[in-house]
């Protein structure tokens, strides 16, 4: 495939640019493809993120990616990719089963690694990615697993707010995760029903994401989980293979659903705090409603993803006459990111994660900083997952996170 020169390569105010080759070109690489274009024109970056390439197996879609999102040049085989000497960064937005092979040929061809949630599927490839990601970081590379959530203004803030004490001591973590994408029997077997695919079900595609959110905003990782999942459709109509964003359209045949549709845990943090986590596909008319609240002796903080401007916060330390959750817009200058962006309420949305997450790992390489999450973060994660996997096939019984 050929190889033109991105066109605004290295031009941007004369920064140098940060190459960038996304694997991928479905949800994920549209939502990533957001931020590469945007985050240059909105930040003011030490580096210029350049489209240059965009990867995927059949030439025809992948051109047809390139032209809509932005991307300069295309590759239909990711080791192609990965070897080519005007790449920086791989962006991994594959389906899990490829992010290991992927990022270690990346991470040994000198790339810095953006990949997609949940790192991995294993926790054992996902500890030779945190050990790879270690050795490269010696070199100067920079590995980021993409928890865009983290990236929301509010929920940055939260953590703000929790890191300076304005709840004090944490009892309680709430956290839901609530979509209703599978509730009809004949949404067709696409890749993230598959085991050998997706590695999990509800449980990595929106687990890992509440799971990583609450530690964030904690401060600390889960020191153990009890759990409960299910598989409540187990045979669905066999996709043809044409996606379009989450379904597929379906042909004569059935087959097997291998991930959990839903997984709910119970989970201590070492502080003490007691949390509990829902992820489910099946929660009718929920689209895409992560919540999380917190309450600690001096506060609570409550956020909804349906909801992404805003914040409830109690503040306990008020005479009680007064008290009562009251909301924070959370859309001012002195706000997580919002400096760069729009006046006072004119709100942001989901988009934009990914614009702050680009934001971040061309600072954290820049600066040659660790990012954050880091694929540490990204194997950590994994071993919660992993537990609470554990502990559903043990019938709840309590089990400890691996250190
Ligand atoms: C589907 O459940 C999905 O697209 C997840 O895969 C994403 O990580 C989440 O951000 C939105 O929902």
């Amino acid at each position: 495939m050929g190889q033109p020169q991105a066109e605004s390569e290295g031009t941007e105010a004369g920064k140098p640019p940060l190459r960038v080759g996304m694997v991928g070109y479905a949800f994920m690489g549209a939502a990533h493809s957001q931020g590469w274009r945007t985050a240059g024109h909105v930040f003011d970056l030490p580096l210029n993120p350049v489209q240059a390439v965009i990867c995927g197996r059949d030439a025809a879609a992948v051109r047809a990616a390139a032209d809509r999102h932005g991307w300069a040049s295309t590759e239909t085989d990711w080791r192609a990719l990965v070897e080519r000497d005007d790449i920086d960064l791989v962006d991994i937005c594959t389906p899990g089963d490829s992010h290991a092979e992927i990022a270690l040929a990346a991470l040994a061809a000198g790339k810095h690694v953006l990949c997609e949630k949940p790192l991995a599927n294993t926790v054992e490839e996902a500890t030779s990615m945190a050990l790879a990601a270690e050795e490269a970081h010696a070199r100067g590379q920079v590995a980021m697993v993409g928890f865009n959530y983290r990236r929301v203004p509010a929920t940055a803030q939260a953590r703000r707010m929790v890191a300076e004490g304005r709840l004090g001591r944490l009892r309680h973590v709430r956290v839901t995760y609530l979509q209703d994408w599978l509730v009809d029997p004949r949404f067709p077997l696409t890749w993230r029903l598959r085991r050998e695919q997706a590695g999990s079900g509800s449980l990595g595609d929106l687990g890992a994401h509440i799971v990583d959110l609450a530690q964030y905003l904690v401060g600390e990782p889960l020191a153990g989980v009890s759990a409960v999942t299910e598989t409540f459709v187990r045979e669905r109509p066999l996709p043809t293979g044409a996606t379009s964003g989450l379904s597929a359209v379906t042909s004569a045949g059935t087959g097997q659903v291998t991930v959990d549709d839903a997984a709910l845990f119970t989970a201590r943090f070492p502080s003490g705090a007691l949390a509990s986590f829902e992820a489910t596909r099946y929660a009718t008319g929920r689209k895409n409603a992560l919540r999380i609240e917190l309450n600690g002796e001096r506060g609570s903080l409550a956020f909804d993803l349906e909801r992404l401007n805003e914040l409830s916060f109690h503040d306990a330390t008020e005479p009680g006459a007064e008290a009562g959750f009251r909301r924070i817009l959370v859309t001012e200058p002195d706000h997580p990111y919002l400096d760069a962006w729009w006046p006072p309420g004119h709100g942001l949305g989901y988009e934009h994660t990914f614009v702050h997450q680009a934001r971040d790992l061309v600072h954290a390489i820049a600066e040659g900083r660790r990012p954050e999450p880091s694929f540490a973060d990204g194997l950590q994660v994994q071993r919660v997952l992993a537990a609470v996997e554990e502990s559903a096939e043990k019938n709840s019984v309590y089990t400890p996170i691996a250190v």
